[in-house]
């Protein structure tokens, strides 16, 4: 393995690195995104989750007539219209109908175990074969057969779900929201659009809202003490506020809760905020006017603030919360609509799977900008908790492998890669995962590679770094 170069790893299908790539994941990762620093870009080896949950899983689901998988008909079907995210607790899933079935369905499957695989299909796409080159032949083996890899599905020509749609949180790492100076003050600036957002690469677009036109907004990221100005301009059709989360205001007015500490912001017109970043930790910023119905279409996004040390961020880090990391990973969740249960604001497939080499530290940031609880799963490795709302948990640090993350709170939990593999990482509460059609929602994996070679060469694989 020590020989093998990330070109080796390229997928035949995909670009030369550097070479321009027009495509959609291009496009999906050119603005600012996901996880800063270094981040965990995605890769879609997820088979994760395949590995991980699927053999346990005895489907105990019986198919309406009225609600039948379509007939087969293309081999690249055409985007589900209009299939509308549910947060109900009932067996509809809001997942689209996924791609037909290549060959004849084996023996003792049902339907749904097609439509599970496919899901993950979806999820891999034509990354499925880095994995020769980065769990050696044994693993692939076990790893296509699994996926029924000899059918040659439509899907292992196309890109992963999740490189097919744009991802704010990944292209963070490589185009950051960066401010203008007034003095000391950093000035940021964004705007409230209606936009069009896609759940997944085959769902109809949603009609929602967003902080310069994504949802998740734009990372706004600062030192601890640093001077902030952010000023957003309301291209609505309606009032809005904006509401800084976590963070110790000097001037209770820049709280951004209308009619308590402003009028809301009308149409057209622009409302500076300007306060100092602390404390240092994981915060939001989101609305905090008519906020169920615009929270839920989109108005949410991270505010990190980096603890204030003469030494570079990850080093601070450190020293506050006693843990430092490699790689880094913002982990928004929603759960209404019309959206329905997203993680960064898409569900599985379309979720970026977090990804690391052998003995890196994954710092996760979650952060519930929903209306329940999601007690978050990883599979294969340990989560230390280190932090809560970005205060230090100091000696009360803890291990776990579920994490429950109330509405509005923030956990960072640190992650050491312990184990190479595909590991399934998911919220635990079922329906929020697993439907009819298979997975979806709250769901991605932690992609665990042997070296960082192997992180690199699907950075480039995907058009990252
Ligand atoms: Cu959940």
């Amino acid at each position: 393995m020590d020989t093998t170069t990330p070109q080796d790893l390229l997928p035949p299908s995909l670009p030369e690195p550097g070479a321009p790539e027009p495509g959609a994941l291009d496009a999906s990762l050119s603005r600012r995104g996901f996880l800063r620093g270094a981040a965990l870009a995605g890769t879609g080896l997820v088979a994760a989750t395949v590995a991980a949950c699927a053999p346990a899983a005895a489907p105990t689901w019986t198919f309406a007539t009225s609600n039948p998988l379509p007939a087969p008909a293309t081999p690249t079907p055409a985007p589900t219209p209009a299939a509308t995210p549910t947060m109900s607790m009932g067996p509809a899933s809001p997942t689209p109908a996924p791609s037909q079935p290549t060959g004849d369905i084996p023996a003792g499957w049902s339907e749904h175990d097609v439509a599970a695989r496919t899901v993950v299909r979806r999820f891999i796409g034509n990354l499925a074969p880095a994995l020769k080159g980065i769990y050696g032949d044994a693993a692939f083996a076990r790893l296509a057969d699994i996926l029924g890899a000899a059918d040659n599905y439509p899907e292992l020509s196309q890109p992963p779900a999740f490189a097919q749609v744009p991802q704010v949180v990944l292209t963070d790492l490589t185009s950051p929201l960066t401010p203008t100076l007034d003095g000391d003050v950093k000035v940021f600036e964004i705007t409230v659009d209606e936009i069009e957002h896609r759940i997944d690469e085959k769902m109809a677009p949603v009609q929602v809202l967003g902080y310069n036109k994504a949802w998740p907004g734009p990372t706004i990221r600062a030192t601890e003490g640093e001077r902030l100005r952010v000023k957003f301009t309301n291209n609505l059709k309606e009032t809005t506020g904006v509401h800084f989360h976590g963070i110790d205001f000097e001037d209770f007015f820049m709280d951004g809760v209308p009619f308590v500490t402003q009028k809301p912001i009308p149409p057209g017109e622009t409302f500076t905020y300007e306060f100092t970043a602390s404390p240092a930790g994981s915060m939001m910023y989101h609305s905090h006017h008519n906020a169920t119905d615009q929270v839920g279409r989109g108005l949410l996004a991270a505010f990190i603030i980096d603890p204030k040390d003469d030494r570079d961020p990850r080093a601070a880090y450190a020293k506050k919360y006693g843990v430092g990391y490699d790689r880094e990973y913002t982990w928004i969740s929603n759960d209404t609509q019309p959206g329905g249960f997203t993680i960064n604001g898409h569900g599985f497939p379309a979720t970026v799977p977090v990804i690391a080499a052998v003995g890196e530290k994954v710092l996760i940031r979650f952060m519930n900008e929903g209306i329940m609880m999601h007690p978050w799963h990883s599979h294969g490795n340990t989560m230390r908790v280190v932090a809560r709302d970005g205060r230090p948990l100091g000696s009360a640090s803890f291990d776990c492998d579920t994490l429950g993350v109330n509405p509005g709170e923030r956990w960072d939990a640190v992650i050491t890669a312990e184990r190479a593999g595909l590991w399934a990482f998911h919220c635990h509460i079922l329906p929020h995962v697993e439907g009819l059609d298979g997975m979806f929602g709250m769901v991605t994996a932690l992609v665990v590679v042997p070296e960082k070679a192997h992180v690199d060469a699907i950075y480039k694989a995907l058009g990252i770094g």
